[in-house]
């Protein structure tokens, strides 16, 4: 009988794809190995037979995908001497600088565009023990701040946003364990786009699975913005984006190039999705499935439903939904996306009847 080894986060995993050496501490919650979950109830909605996968990166020890590049942005600063952690987030980021913050030892600072966090991300960011710094601005003010500082205090502060290599190549490990979990690569890769790091980090980790020979072929990597922070779908700065998707309220992504060249050379798209098709997208995913994402991570859904819809799709072809976050972030948007709940009295008979019973 062989005995299974508990999962050790994903440096542990992918240790030799990282640039951690033996004698960095690796800052770690286990994070990685999230579920890949088919979804053929929703693949039937998005095409005739296709395989869909939903890659549930809320599962990760924060609630989103960004605890795979901070355990590795984490461990390096660390490891480089830095007192503190600093980042912008539109919510995610902070969460998880927050709690691996903690987990290091390290003080951490998120600056974040006042009143655009959903609740959980924020209630995070302060249980872990960050220093919650609100600008009257948005998430594209906010990283320039956080770059200026850093370009002010280069040894004292590490920055933990995507443009940080080190965020790259942690995130990169998704693409890896989907490899993983299907023993090839998906023929469409569907994710959301914001400040582009993760969109960047996918490309990044196909690729070098493909050259180390562990899968074949490539997938066309389809990204997909909200139609109001759409920069890289229009070519232009937007200067005051505006989406439900807040996650995603970004106009400027410091990655635009690395999406561009994912986009590019994958034969992909990225495409603007409006805010009214990612709500009817987010009640679809978590009523279909049972799958809760947050609204921005429910884009990747509304994008296979149009990318389905264009009929460019073919029986047999694997879809890979990145879901980035989960659903428990925001309730704010769940509760004033769904029916009310029913008020009755105590009362068997008054149940009956909503029941349809009586
Ligand atoms: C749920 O937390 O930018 O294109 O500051 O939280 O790699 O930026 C979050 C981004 C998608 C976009 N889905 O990823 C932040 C932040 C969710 C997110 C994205 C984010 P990128």
């Amino acid at each position: 009988m062989s005995v299974a080894r508990a999962w050790g986060g994903l440096i542990e995993h992918y240790r030799d794809r990282l640039p951690v050496k033996p004698s960095d501490k690796v800052v770690t919650l286990n994070e990685g190995n999230t579920p890949l979950v088919r979804a053929d109830r929703l693949a039937a909605v998005v095409a005739p037979g296709i395989e869909l996968w939903l890659k549930c990166e809320g599962q990760n020890p924060t609630g989103s995908f960004k605890d795979r590049g901070m355990t590795v942005a984490v461990t390096k600063a660390l490891a480089e001497g830095a007192e503190a952690i600093i980042c912008a987030s539109t919510g995610n980021t902070s969460a998880s600088a927050a709690a691996y913050g903690a987990r290091a030892g390290m003080r951490a600072y998120v600056v974040v565009p006042h009143g655009k966090i959903a609740l959980g991300k924020l209630s995070q960011a302060v249980m872990h023990g960050a220093r919650v710094i609100q600008i009257d601005g948005n998430f594209d003010q906010a990283l320039r701040l956080v770059r200026d500082v850093k370009e002010r205090y280069p040894t004292r502060l590490a920055l933990v946003n995507s443009v940080n290599p080190h965020r790259i190549e942690g995130q990169k490990t998704a693409a890896f364990e989907i490899c993983d979990a299907l023993g090839r690569a998906p023929d469409y890769h569907l994710l959301p786009v914001g400040n582009a790091g993760n969109i960047t980090a996918y490309w990044r980790g196909y690729r070098e699975y493909q050259g180390a020979g562990r899968v074949e072929t490539l997938p066309h990597m389809m990204g997909f913005e909200a139609a109001g922070a759409a920069p890289i779908v229009h070519g232009r700065v937007v200067e005051e984006p505006r989406t439900i998707a807040t996650a995603i309220r970004i106009g400027n992504p410091a990655s635009w190039k690395g999406a561009e060249a994912a986009r590019d050379e994958s034969g992909g798209a990225i495409d603007a999705i409006s805010d009214d098709d990612i709500l009817a997208a987010y009640r679809l995913l978590a009523r279909t499935e049972g799958v809760f994402a947050e609204p921005a991570s429910a884009i990747s859904l509304a994008g296979a439903l149009k990318l389905g819809a264009s009929g460019r799709l073919r029986p047999r072809d694997v879809l890979v939904l990145t879901l980035t976050g989960h659903g428990l972030k925001d309730p704010d948007t769940a509760i004033a996306n769904s029916e009310a709940a029913l008020s009755i009295p105590p009362d068997l008979s008054r149940l009956a009847a909503v029941l349809e019973l009586g």
